[in-house]
């Protein structure tokens, strides 16, 4: 992901120029380097993120390393995009939460690119213009081609399922309030890992998303919403540049993974967040509470698979720094 970030970010973002790179793997931080226009290579991401020609961070190393790399780039007053999630546990979320609202400024965004996906944006203005009345249910497919063999089965709901996480809040402008987590049977491609999971999200106006998991189809990737409101349905079914015919049969191709898939997302969302380095941050930007609330809800829903009961997905009081991002308080219908 971050060879990907550092293609986008030379090639296809203007206003930035990519100037250094670490990698734990430092073979593959050099052949990035190589690959990308006047870009050097750090052993120490901490002396990267404090080198005085470095104006910003985008952190897309594991997931446990995010909370301290964030931290390091707001001690050093930097704007930073770190990939989801913001950190995998919810303490870690609120140090970083704690730290920006110390210095009273947001430099944090998440790397929740799909609010930046044509067809969810085109989903979020129907929903938000098309007279449709209230959304009721959301219907969410979430399908990876393979994962990591025998992966924790919690990774399915903090890796993946915390991208439908973020995308309800800024879909429907409201909370997440309730998840329970269902265990159909296993896949036996899968096992150990439990897989699929079928999770149940209830918002605090009483919509009711459910969320299917599959993380090794075997097929390809697809990633689906529809959601359903009084006075219709809106759903963006997964694209297909091309739909081939052969041997008697037609077939729509799927993308191996998330990266094709939202290429286009990415980009934008990162171009949106270059602009911002020297501007407003956009509303679509992801913001630290946003990265907090995906990382409670994916932990209550890790409580609701470990005990097999529906667990409360609790925020707390969003700070006023972080007022104007998603959702917007509103008046529920
Ligand atoms: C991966 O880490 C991502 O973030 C992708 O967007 C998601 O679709 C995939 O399931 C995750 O494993």
């Amino acid at each position: 992901m971050g060879a990907e970030h550092a293609r986008l970010l030379d090639r296809e973002v203007s206003g930035v120029q990519l100037q250094a790179i670490f990698d734990i793997d430092s073979a593959q931080g050099a052949a990035v380097a190589s690959q990308r226009r006047g870009a050097r290579t750090f052993e120490d991401p901490l002396a990267l993120i404090r080198a005085a020609d470095i104006d910003a961070v985008l952190v897309a190393s594991s997931d446990g390393s995010h909370e301290e790399l964030v931290l390091a780039a707001i001690a050093a007053g930097k704007p930073v995009l770190c990939e989801k999630p913001l950190a995998p546990d919810i303490e870690g979320c609120q140090r970083i939460l704690k730290a920006e609202l110390e210095l009273g400024r947001r430099l944090v965004t998440v790397g929740f690119m799909r609010r930046f996906d044509s067809g969810y944006r085109d989903l979020k203005s129907g929903l938000d213009g098309g007279g449709y009345g209230a959304a009721l249910l959301v219907h969410c497919i979430h399908r990876n081609r393979s994962a990591a063999a025998g992966a924790p089965t919690e990774t399915l709901i903090t890796g993946s399922a915390v991208h439908e996480f973020d995308i309800l809040r800024w879909l429907l402008d409201e909370e997440p309030a309730r998840i329970t987590v269902l265990k159909p049977r296993s896949s036996r491609r899968s096992l150990p890992t439990e897989d699929p999971l079928l999770l149940l999200v209830e918002t605090t106006s009483g919509v009711i998303a459910d969320i299917e998991v599959f993380v090794n189809t075997g097929c390809g990737y697809e990633v689906r919403c529809e959601v359903v409101a009084e006075q219709g349905s809106l759903s963006l079914d997964a694209p297909s540049p091309i739909v081939v015919r052969r041997d008697g049969g037609v077939v729509k191709e799927l993308p191996s993974d998330w990266r094709p898939r939202f290429v286009d997302a990415y980009r934008r969302e990162l171009q949106s967040w270059v602009d911002s380095l020297a501007a407003e941050p956009s509303a679509d930007l992801a913001s630290s509470w946003d990265g907090y609330a995906a990382t409670v809800a994916a932990q209550a829903g890790v409580r609701a698979l470990r005990a097999g009961t529906s667990q409360e997905i609790a925020l707390g009081t969003r700070p006023a720094l972080y007022a104007g991002a998603t959702p917007a308080d509103k008046e529920q219908p």
